[in-house]
């Protein structure tokens, strides 16, 4: 019996031993966040710092790809801009309509056939694409949708 309440004592002082531990881990923890969150208000603003640079410091470096917007419904597409820079471009394919459809781009006068999947109704695909100077052609390849007048003329001007 003496034996077994003693070990009771052990267990007690165990389970407080237990609480402390906790205790500490928490304003560990606590302390923790605090030094996380100077260090995201510190790279925050060395990547201010570096945006403010970017101007000067990318001359040479790989140009930021160009987007553009391309609205799909039945039966028409809708082009946030008429003209784009030459090189690399998003071209953001949006489906607004209640059919599924799909986009290809072509240069006007031959070239590679860029080409989305079929994109769901309220889906949005990404193509990446690099456009040379020249008018493209862009139209849903699914059924008759072309003809029925699912097609727009992008314009690309050369980049600076
Ligand atoms: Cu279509």
């Amino acid at each position: 019996m003496q034996e077994n309440a003693s070990n009771d004592t052990d267990h007690g002082f165990g389970g407080l031993g237990f609480l402390i531990g906790t205790k500490a881990s928490r304003q560990m923890i606590g302390s923790f966040r605090g030094i996380t969150g100077s260090l995201q208000i510190l790279a925050a603003v060395v990547a201010g710092a570096v945006l403010a640079v970017m101007p000067t410091a990318s001359a040479g470096a790989k140009p930021f790809p160009t987007r553009v917007q391309v609205t799909a419904k039945e039966f028409w597409y809708a082009l946030s801009s008429r003209s784009v820079k030459s090189g690399p471009a998003v071209i953001e394919f949006v489906n607004f309509g209640e059919d599924p459809h799909d986009m290809r781009v072509q240069k006007v006068g031959g070239g590679k056939v860029y080409g989305t999947p079929i994109v769901q109704p309220g889906d949005h695909y990404d193509l990446n694409v690099t456009l040379a100077p020249g008018r493209y052609q862009l139209w849903c390849s699914i059924s008759n949708h072309r003809q029925l007048g699912m097609e727009a003329t992008l314009i690309v001007k050369p980049r600076k």
